[in-house]
C-alpha cells in the first residue's frame, strides 16, 4: 500500500515536472560540443519517480546537460554499480570520473551546486 501510493505520488510529480518544464540555456554548437564531451565522465544514478531525482533531472534539463542516466531501480546491473561504487543505493547520486578516479556524490542538493559550479547557465 505504501509502495502505490509512493509510486503514484511520483508519478503525479512527473506529469506536473512535465507540464512546467523548465526552460532550457542555450549555448553556441561549439560551446555545447566541448559540455557533451565533459559529460561522457558523469552519470547519474537515479529512481524515476523520486522527487529528489526528479529536482536533478530539472536541473539538467534547466542547464542543457543531456547527461547519462542509470535507473538504479529497474536496472539491476546500474543498482549493484552504485551499491558496489557508491557504497550504498540511494538516490540521486552522481558518479564523477576524475583524473585519478571516480567519485560518488550524493545528495540532491550538493549534485545541483557542482553542476551549477561547473556548467554555469
Ligand atoms: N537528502 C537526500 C534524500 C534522497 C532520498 O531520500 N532518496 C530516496 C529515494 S526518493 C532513497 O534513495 N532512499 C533509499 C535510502 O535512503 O537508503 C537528497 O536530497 O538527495
Amino acid at each position: 500500500m505504501v509502495g502505490f501510493i509512493r509510486r503514484a505520488l511520483g508519478e503525479i510529480i512527473i506529469f506536473f515536472d512535465w507540464v512546467f518544464s523548465p526552460h532550457k540555456v542555450e549555448r553556441s554548437e561549439t560551446e555545447q560540443n566541448q559540455i557533451e564531451q565533459q559529460l561522457e565522465a558523469l552519470t547519474l544514478y537515479q529512481f524515476r519517480g523520486c522527487p529528489f531525482c526528479i529536482k536533478v533531472r530539472r536541473t539538467l534539463k534547466r542547464l542543457s546537460l543531456p547527461m547519462q542516466l542509470k535507473d538504479a531501480m529497474s536496472d539491476p546491473e546500474a543498482r549493484n554499480e552504485l551499491d558496489i561504487g557508491g557504497g550504498r543505493v540511494k538516490v540521486p547520486c552522481l558518479r564523477i570520473e576524475e583524473g585519478n578516479g571516480v567519485r560518488w556524490m550524493y545528495e540532491s542538493n550538493d549534485i545541483i551546486a557542482y553542476l551549477e559550479q561547473r556548467f554555469p547557465s
